[in-house]
């Protein structure tokens, strides 16, 4: 049906008629929407039964992805190209006079997250699926995804996502597969036949059925799965006392109660939240998906559990799904009748752990009575695991006796993840390089010397898929004319374009596409904030998370000076600029939503003051998502990536925005480390502390903000206009920010390095003069960028973690 232009024409038309009773003609978008998606996930439906029968025939390892978040984002467009089918039917609704762009925005985003986290496990699926590696998802189908922002006033206020309005056509239900999930309850040891046996009673069941999502791989046959668990009650669970006349009402409110567990995403990154909600959300998720495997097992392989860590590895996605490690651990024992020493060594040779940060704030620590009264077994078998490790620690290392204390799993009556994360898997492994050096000499330093051969780093990539040859078709053409199409399965060949980098030619052909995107970007922010903005200036952007240590604050600062210095000389030679950002902030998280105040509070000031004349626009797009994402990336020249050194773990909007041809504007942090060890000095602006620096003030103190408030007139003036009514609003709207810095000591060090930031941002704009220069540093980012796929990420996951090798469907 897809293989020819009329026969996609005559599959379209016949099933309109027979979902809709229309004709394309009559058809609205969403319905031909639908109906496409209908036809493309039947088309995969083929190889989908193929893959689950090799899986289920063969005995080849398989890989689950425990993640709290899923950030797919839309999945015709991607699908359609994985199935090889995107032309076919792109010139196919063309010719029925239809625009494919426009229906493929009738898909409603799939928002399963919120940033990084979340996206990397879309990311990874698809470079699985794509290299034929058996490997699923296993996440929490939300029935409201991450909150749709809107502005209103320069202030950010939140709606639901209830992105399953329409129905979601690459979702199947499977109630045949249902789980029940055990909260709450006593638990007491018996002695039954002379063994200890622990009887769970009065607890409630919560029924967990999955939603399954077909992964297809590109342009191969595979079809892995990913799987997203919805909380549901049953009614043979509740106790109906016909006499009562509320019962009724008592049981929807049962139901309530329990459907509330997969109810909502929790808006935060990198933020615990330590909420019993959150608690009943993971355990959700990781026993449904821990009995579901394990049952499965036993089908396959005659009940032989031993076998498992030969078969399978779950790996888990940060610290959120750390409860695998007792669940597996209660299977193990409680069901299936193993001892301790045995159990153990099956779970901590089937779970690894992946570490995506080191802020403190998101460290995830439990109460003990909490979790002691959600899920009491599950306590019981955490302080067991505790009492050994910390046994083990005083005789096998008596140099860390002091230490126990801190690396304790349950300590001051808390539940520390990490912790037991670290301890119950056989692999640990930071984000980047630096990420995952800083695990090893700082964070996890104790952990490290008493688990060496656990640690080791994968950095983060992304799927080329969907951030070049989707998103940027025009410049995947182009590259594939000019290397032909091998970089397509082997990004790496990508660096095959080095060669033309100064070509003048090829230059002014990279450049056309860039100016093509930019003028489709400068038409959304016309269409969307009415602001008219010069599509050859050069676009900077920010797009990622709002967060303290991500420093928005210290771009609309500089911005904020830019304008200082134009106003004091209007005919001050610049280069003309678009500053664009797009970010959510946490709805709690006053601080982040003051910073987006001051953005857009600024952009109004700056857009409308006739003395700038157009030199400058700042644009804050409204609701960031993957979606948006896509048509930011590929008009983008400047990539703003300035987080304050050693904070943010590795970055993945780094390695899309190079991918597409942006410079890098950075800090030496996260990933930038290695795409600067990639492109060379001279293709990237690097600013500011270094990582070592920054924690070396943490420790040692040493910076004083209010110095170079005092000393520095450039800072002095733009803290001033925050509480000097500058901004033609109340005096009072940016105190907190101005004294956030003063009072609390700048903790971002958004003062310290201001000096090199405004140095690094003269650099790009005397840079982006010489436009064939500029052009060779964008050619030279897009050949370097290939090493950024997470093909290669996921290879590395497969050989050195998983020891997953391709099954050739
Ligand atoms: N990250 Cl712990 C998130 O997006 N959310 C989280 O809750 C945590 C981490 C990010 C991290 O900040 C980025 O530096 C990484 O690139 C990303 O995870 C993927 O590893």
């Amino acid at each position: 049906m897809f293989s020819s232009k009329e026969s996609f024409k005559v599959a379209l038309t016949e099933r309109l008629e027979k979902k809709f009773g229309k004709d394309a003609k009559d058809a609205s978008p969403i319905e031909i929407y639908q109906t496409i998606g209908t036809l493309v996930k039947e088309k995969m439906n083929k190889s989908w039964v193929e893959t689950n029968k090799h899986y289920l025939k063969n005995e080849e390892k398989q890989v689950y992805y425990f993640s709290m978040e899923f950030l797919l984002g839309r999945l015709l467009e991607s699908n359609l190209l994985n199935t090889g089918t995107l032309t076919t039917v792109k010139d196919a609704l063309i010719e029925l006079g239809m625009d494919p762009e426009e229906i493929f925005e009738q898909e409603h985003d799939a928002g399963l997250g919120n940033g990084g986290l979340g996206r990397l496990a879309a990311c990874f699926l698809d470079s699985l699926a794509s290299l034929e590696l058996p490997g699923h998802g296993c996440g929490i189908r939300y029935k409201y995804g991450l909150f749709q922002q809107k502005l209103i006033d320069g202030h950010q206020v939140e709606l639901p996502d209830y992105w399953l309005e329409e129905d979601y056509v690459w979702e199947v239900r499977r109630s045949d597969k249902a789980i029940g999930v055990r909260f709450g309850g006593n638990v007491n040891p018996e002695f039954i036949d002379g063994r200890l046996t622990f009887h769970h009673t009065n607890y409630e069941t919560v029924m967990a059925v999955p939603y399954d999502v077909p992964i297809v791989g590109y342009e191969n046959q595979t079809v892995n799965t990913l799987r997203l668990w919805s909380a549901e009650s049953t009614t043979n669970d509740f106790n109906f006392h016909s006499s009562n006349r509320n019962d009724y009402y008592k049981y929807l409110e049962y139901k309530r109660s329990i459907e509330s567990i997969s109810e909502f995403l929790y808006p935060d990154d990198s933020y615990f939240e330590g909420k019993l909600l959150r608690l009943k959300q993971q355990y959700f998720l990781v026993s449904a998906g821990v009995q579901s495997i394990i049952k499965m097992f036993k089908e396959k392989y005659n009940n032989d559990l031993r076998k498992l860590p030969e078969k399978i590895t779950m790996q888990i996605n940060d610290t959120h799904p750390s409860l695998v490690v007792p669940e597996l651990m209660r299977i193990l024992m409680d069901e299936e009748g193993f001892g301790w020493d045995e159990a153990w060594a099956i779970t901590t040779e089937t779970v690894a752990y992946t570490n995506h940060t080191t802020l403190s704030e998101a460290l995830e620590k439990w109460p003990v009575s909490l979790v002691q009264q959600l899920i009491p077994r599950i306590y019981m078998i955490i302080e067991e695991i505790n009492e050994r490790f910390c046994q083990m620690l005083w005789f096998d290392f008596p140099n860390l006796r002091e230490k126990i204390p801190q690396m304790a799993i349950i300590a001051y009556d808390q539940v520390h993840m990490a912790h037991l994360a670290i301890v119950g898997s056989f692999s640990v492994n930071g984000v980047a390089k630096i990420h995952t050096d800083i695990l090893i000499q700082k964070e996890m330093k104790d952990f490290y010397t008493v688990y060496p051969n656990k640690y080791n780093n994968k950095t983060n990539g992304i799927t080329h898929r969907r951030w070049l040859l989707n998103a940027n078709p025009k410049l995947a053409e182009l590259i594939t004319d000019t290397i032909g199409k091998r970089w397509i399965s082997q990004p790496k060949e990508l660096i095959g374009l080095l060669k033309y980098a100064s070509d003048p030619s090829f230059q002014e052909k990279v450049r056309n596409v860039k100016q093509d995107n930019k003028r489709k970007l400068a038409r959304l922010i016309k269409d969307q904030c009415g602001i008219t903005v010069d599509e050859h200036s050069i676009f900077d952007v920010q797009i990622k998370r709002l967060h303290g240590y991500k420093r928005q604050l210290m771009n609309i600062f500089h911005i904020i000076h830019l304008y200082n210095v134009l106003r004091e000389n209007p005919n001050l030679d610049i280069t003309p600029r678009t500053f664009i950002f797009g970010a959510k902030a946490a709805p709690s998280y006053y601080f982040a939503k003051e910073v987006i105040n001051l953005i857009v509070t600024a952009a109004n000031l700056i857009n409308n003051d006739p003395v700038v004349n157009n030199k400058l626009k700042v644009v804050f797009l409204e609701n960031y998502s993957v979606s948006l994402a896509e048509k930011i990336i590929p008009a983008a020249d400047v990539s703003q990536q300035i987080s304050t050194a050693s904070k943010e773990a590795s970055g993945t909007g780094n390695m899309k925005l190079m991918m597409n041809g942006a410079l890098t504007l950075g800090t030496l942090d996260g990933a930038n480390v290695e795409i600067k060890e990639m492109v060379g000095d001279e293709n990237i602006f690097i600013f500011g502390l270094t990582a070592q620096e920054v924690l070396n003030y943490y420790q040692f103190g040493g910076y004083n903000a209010r110095h170079i408030y005092n000393s520095d007139h450039r800072i002095r003036t733009i803290l001033d206009q925050l509480v000097n009514g500058f901004f033609n609003k109340d005096e009072y709207e940016f105190k907190d920010i101005y004294y956030n810095i003063l009072s609390n000591n700048d903790e971002f060090f958004v003062l310290k390095d201001f000096d090199s930031y405004i140095e690094a941002q003269e650099m790009v704009d005397q840079n982006y003069r010489d436009q064939n220069n500029w052009l060779k540093k964008s050619i030279t980012n897009i050949a370097h960028s290939g090493k950024f796929s997470s093909d290669r990420t996921i290879s590395e996951y497969a050989s050195e973690i998983w020891r997953l090798s391709p099954v050739h469907v």
